[in-house]
């Protein structure tokens, strides 16, 4: 990819295409190392803020809206894609074929970084993980940068000028299908299960997606695995780095294993003595076991001594709609899990549930089908209430396993699932489902499930008052 840095720096013509977080990062950072820099977006020019269209204006930025045309972008030497833009649009793949050089938003920015990174990625858990090792490193080196799919673009990393001892990076799927060459010193590979299958042709390409985080790596670089995920053990070609895996029950050095609530951490097959860290109970919660054996591999393999490892781990909170306590109404727990949007995510909750589970799932479907969850849900589940656009087909999908029932909005949603609870049982926000059909986002999804559970645990509050 040196080509794509010399085209960039010798002044040649670069092409953003989207413009959201990614892209006018990837914009600014094009311009400030010499480019030519266009513009491309599916939305029109009066949606997006003053500054920033100033901006174009003041760096004579070349612009395309409403669109992509193939006759916009086949005049780059080179473009840039965010990660929310199929590389499949007919211009794009016009591009491809005239061998203009393709990169995604991180793969631009890693041209330009030359400390180390280590990668986190996965179908679930990728930012419980790169929250967790960004507290790790921060208390082992202090000056960390902590970004990708996350939220912070890594091009704003470059762009900033300071340079930190190391990058903790959460990278999707969409990311690595544009990567270019990438190195990570540390690769993570926390799970795969099926999600986002409106975007590739099948689950195998999913899975290549994946595993592509491993593909550029040295042997002695590190590469993170869960041997417990039939995905990732299936995989048939060997990985060229060095592999550390992690499993709940396995003892298998060199990795990480779990030992009732203490995760056993071993550097090499002959170690000794392996590493004891006793997990602190925000880390107990949910599949978050496993997301704390890859972060303590990880840190370990970048040289984090284990006391900052025992207090960061001791001081992490877990992140908001991720099996979140909400309140207990009656003996009856209700958790947020909101941000679990696809089956893998779901299956994990359950899998961890010690008590009867009434589930609240829906919304929009992912199109991943729902037969994985079928063995979790019968062992778990004692009802299900159903939510938005996918809350039939779901119904149908579970009809002989569990009582289901259909519900108007959240707040009906949560009066249902009460009333099918008893006391000592787990109310579970975790849909299975993305969350645009009722909500703007899983965050808001899981805020409205908040309320309707304060309303009712105020509602049950005045009725025993009253009574
Ligand atoms: N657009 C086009 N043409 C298209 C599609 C979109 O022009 O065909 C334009 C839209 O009009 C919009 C822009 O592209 O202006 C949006 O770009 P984007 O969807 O790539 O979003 P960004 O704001 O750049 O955010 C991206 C990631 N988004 C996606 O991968 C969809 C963010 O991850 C990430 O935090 C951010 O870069 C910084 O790295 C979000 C996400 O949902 C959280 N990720 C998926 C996930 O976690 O499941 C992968
Ligand atoms: P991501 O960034 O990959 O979406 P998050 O940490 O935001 O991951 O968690 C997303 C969802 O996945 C939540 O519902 C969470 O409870 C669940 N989850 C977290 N870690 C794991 C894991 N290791 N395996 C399966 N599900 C997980």
């Amino acid at each position: 990819m040196e080509n794509i840095r010399e085209i960039i720096e010798g002044g040649g013509r670069c092409t953003v295409v989207g413009l959201g977080a990614s892209g006018v990062s990837a914009a600014r950072l094009l311009q400030a190392r010499g480019a030519r820099v266009a513009v491309s977006d599916s939305r029109n020019e009066a949606e997006f803020d003053g500054d920033f269209r100033q901006w174009l204006g003041s760096a004579a930025v070349a612009a395309e809206w409403g669109g992509h045309s193939g006759e916009f972008l086949l005049r780059s030497d080179c473009i840039v894609v965010s990660p929310g833009v199929s590389l499949e649009l007919p211009a794009l793949v016009a591009a491809r074929r005239q061998r203009i050089p393709v990169i995604g938003e991180m793969g631009l920015a890693c041209l330009f970084i030359d400390e180390p990174i280590v990668a986190v990625t996965g179908t679930n858990g990728k930012s419980t993980v790169v929250r967790l090792l960004g507290d790790i490193f921060t208390k082992s080196f202090g000056d960390v940068f902590v970004g990708g799919n996350i939220g912070t673009p890594v091009a704003d990393y470059v762009l900033g000028g300071d340079r930190a001892r190391l990058l903790v990076l959460e990278v999707s799927s969409f990311q690595l299908d544009s990567i270019g060459f990438f190195q990570p010193q540390v690769a993570v590979l926390l799970n795969i299960s099926p999600d986002h299958l409106d975007r590739y042709p099948d689950y195998d390409a999913y899975i290549r997606s994946k595993m592509r985080v491993f593909a550029d790596q040295k042997p002695e670089q590190i590469a993170v695995v869960n041997s417990d995920d039939p995905a990732i053990s299936a995989w048939p070609e060997k990985l060229p780095g060095r592999v550390l895996a992690f499993s709940n029950g396995r003892r298998q050095p060199p990795g990480a294993w779990l030992e009732d609530d203490t995760v056993i951490y071993a550097c090499s097959p002959e170690a000794e003595q392996p590493e004891r860290y006793p997990l602190p109970v925000a880390l107990l919660a949910g599949p978050n076991p496993a997301n704390a054996m890859a972060a303590i591999i990880a840190a370990r393999q970048m040289g984090c001594p284990p006391a900052a490892i025992d207090q960061a781990m001791a001081a992490f909170q877990g992140l908001a709609h991720r099996m979140t306590p909400v309140a207990e109404i009656d003996g009856v727990l209700f958790i947020d899990d909101s941000k679990a949007t696809n089956i893998g995510a779901v299956q994990a909750a359950l899998q961890s549930m010690a008590r009867p589970v009434v589930l609240i799932a829906g919304g929009r479907d992912k199109r991943g089908g729902y037969g994985l969850l079928e063995e979790a849900v019968r062992q778990k589940v004692k009802a299900m209430v159903l939510i938005g656009e996918a809350r039939e087909a779901m119904a149908a999908a579970f009809a002989s396993t569990v009582r289901t029932e259909l519900a108007a909005d959240m707040e009906d949603a949560v009066r249902r699932a009460m009333q099918q609870a008893a006391p000592g049982d787990i109310v579970l926000l975790s849909p299975a489902c993305a969350s645009f059909d009722m909500f703007t986002s899983y965050t808001h999804r899981g805020e409205v499930f908040a309320e309707a559970v304060r309303r009712l645990k105020a509602d049950s509050a005045t009725r025993a008052t009253a009574g």
